[in-house]
């Protein structure tokens, strides 16, 4: 359940949050598999409520599983899974499996034109009815509101409503067969994965009969903890890989100088974080970078894109975990707004000629420090990490074996000889340019006969570190 099965030595997965199929299809072929992406999380692909202005968390309401959603339909779903998989881009699903939609829906149809009614919990399309449903009043959920009022009592965390969302019964077998029978599907198209949403919100053994039914697939399983709850990631772990949240309290940290840059030398396990081998992580999410979920203000976003292409950089160079990037759309102070549409169908993602996305998609993976980073930690591969020096403060730099380098400055100039660990030559620096043939539009870094070389960068430049590997020799 751990091994993110990338093909090829890649490494990395993009969330495309939000985006259309078709989209997706034409990313994976024009850019995630030429630039050596390892797969898409995709949004949740089943039937879902819709929700008056079309906020984005409206896809978080499952209506059936039937494949018919804002990003598209079935047809489309199935093409955009052949196609990624077809240059060597694999997909995780986002599997909304913990509940249905919220109590408060009342009656409706959702996106595929299914019928759900709240008041008598039907939902047609799969069907469902109260028979499948946590209830309240003792039935499986005990607390007064129906909600989970105390994260310290267990039962109510996993039989409760989060959020008032109806909470599926998923001891029952039938509910566990529908929700199998949905994974299945998704399997038989040909997707890889899932990233579990509200995992922390069901029993571990209702998860292992599921996964056992399902197979052996990637698992991401969402348990936001940080810790003084009575369920944290502790009790999944044997369930694939789970979402190692600390991880973006201590990339904010740090790159806001709570801590100074030296102390990440030892980051990993030791900071009180899950095993390397369980850890699935990011900088940010789609619910931590509009305030949703846990984090707050010390969450770094693409909205201080300096600071966080620093701590994208550092997490790609840095041997811990699984990685994913968050590809967003601007939502400016709105933590509700949907994705950039044309009344209710989402826009299409419009391409600039720098390879930077227009339409209000921000595309964070297309951003060169990003992507080429990405790259790095593929050529990096499973080295460890070599010829650490630090100023004793801001400024970093530490080879991944003899595969690459990277050196970081968070306050002043970096001017100093380093070890690099790597073989003599000329490099181009993948953060300030791209290598193309023996061309390299950035600056070239030289490294002499005994692998040191001279590191000079500028406190205030815009990206204030210079990145090299084998494969950006000129
Ligand atoms: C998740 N992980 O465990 C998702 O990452 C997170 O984005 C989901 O919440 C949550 N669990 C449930 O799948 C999101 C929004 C919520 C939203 C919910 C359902 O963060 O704000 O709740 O999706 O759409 C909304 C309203 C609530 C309302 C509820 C039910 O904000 O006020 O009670 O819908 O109608
Ligand atoms: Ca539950």
């Amino acid at each position: 359940y751990n091994d993110p099965r990338c093909r090829d030595g890649r490494s990395v997965v993009v969330h495309l949050f939000n985006w259309k199929w078709t989209d997706i299809a034409a990313e994976c072929e024009r850019f995630l598999g030429p630039k050596g992406y390892c797969g898409v999380q995709v949004s949740p692909p089943n039937e879902h409520r819709i929700v008056g202005g079309r906020p984005w968390w409206e896809r978080y309401q499952p209506v059936s599983y039937k494949l018919e959603s804002r990003s598209g339909n079935r047809g489309q779903f199935i093409d955009m899974v052949n196609r990624c998989n077809a240059v060597g881009v694999i997909i995780y699903v986002d599997a909304v499996i913990n509940h249905m939609c919220g109590a408060d829906a009342g009656e409706g149809t959702g996106t595929g034109g299914s019928y759900y009614n709240t008041g008598s919990q039907d939902f047609s399309g799969v069907p469902f009815s109260a028979f499948d449903f946590n209830q309240c009043g003792c039935g499986a959920c005990c607390s007064g509101s129906c909600g989970i009022e105390s994260y310290n009592d267990a039962n109510q965390v996993r039989n409760c409503r989060l959020v008032g969302l109806l909470d599926l019964a998923l001891g029952n077998n039938y509910v566990r067969g529908k929700v199998i029978d949905y994974m299945k599907d998704l399997t038989n198209i040909g997707v890889a994965g899932f990233r579990v949403d509200a995992v922390k919100h069901m029993w571990p053994g209702d998860l292992q009969a599921i996964y056992g039914s399902v197979g052996d697939v990637f698992y991401a399983n969402e348990v936001i903890d940080l810790g003084g709850e009575a369920v944290g990631v502790g009790d999944y772990l044997h369930l694939g890989r789970v979402t190692e949240f600390r991880y973006c309290n201590f990339m904010g940290q740090a790159f806001r100088k709570h801590f100074p840059l030296r102390d990440l030398r030892t980051f990993g396990s030791s900071w009180g974080m899950m095993a390397d081998g369980s850890a699935f992580v990011f900088v940010d999410n789609h619910d931590n970078q509009r305030g949703h979920g846990a984090g707050g203000d010390i969450i770094l976003t693409y909205q201080e894109s300096r600071i966080y292409k620093m701590a994208t950089a550092f997490a790609l160079a840095w041997p811990y975990g699984f990685a994913r990037i968050m590809s967003s759309y601007d939502f400016g102070s709105d933590t509700d707004v949907g994705p950039p549409s044309n009344g209710d169908e989402i826009a299409s993602v419009p391409i600039n000629a720098d390879d930077s996305c227009g339409g209000g998609w921000i595309c964070e993976h297309r951003w060169r420090q990003i992507y080429n980073m990405a790259a790095f930690r593929n050529v990096a591969g499973g080295t460890g990490v070599d010829n650490w020096w630090d100023n004793g403060s801001h400024q970093i730099a530490f080879s991944r074996g003899n595969r690459a380098f990277i050196a970081i400055t968070n306050e002043g100039n970096l001017n100093a000889s380093l070890q690099t660990g790597l073989s003599p030559g000329n490099y181009c620096d993948i953060i300030s340019g791209n290598k193309n043939g023996n061309s390299c539009s950035g600056k070239t870094i030289t490294v002499n006969g005994d692998g040191t070389a001279n590191i000079n960068i500028g406190g205030g430049d815009e990206d204030p570190m210079v990145a090299i590997h084998a494969d950006s020799k000129v």
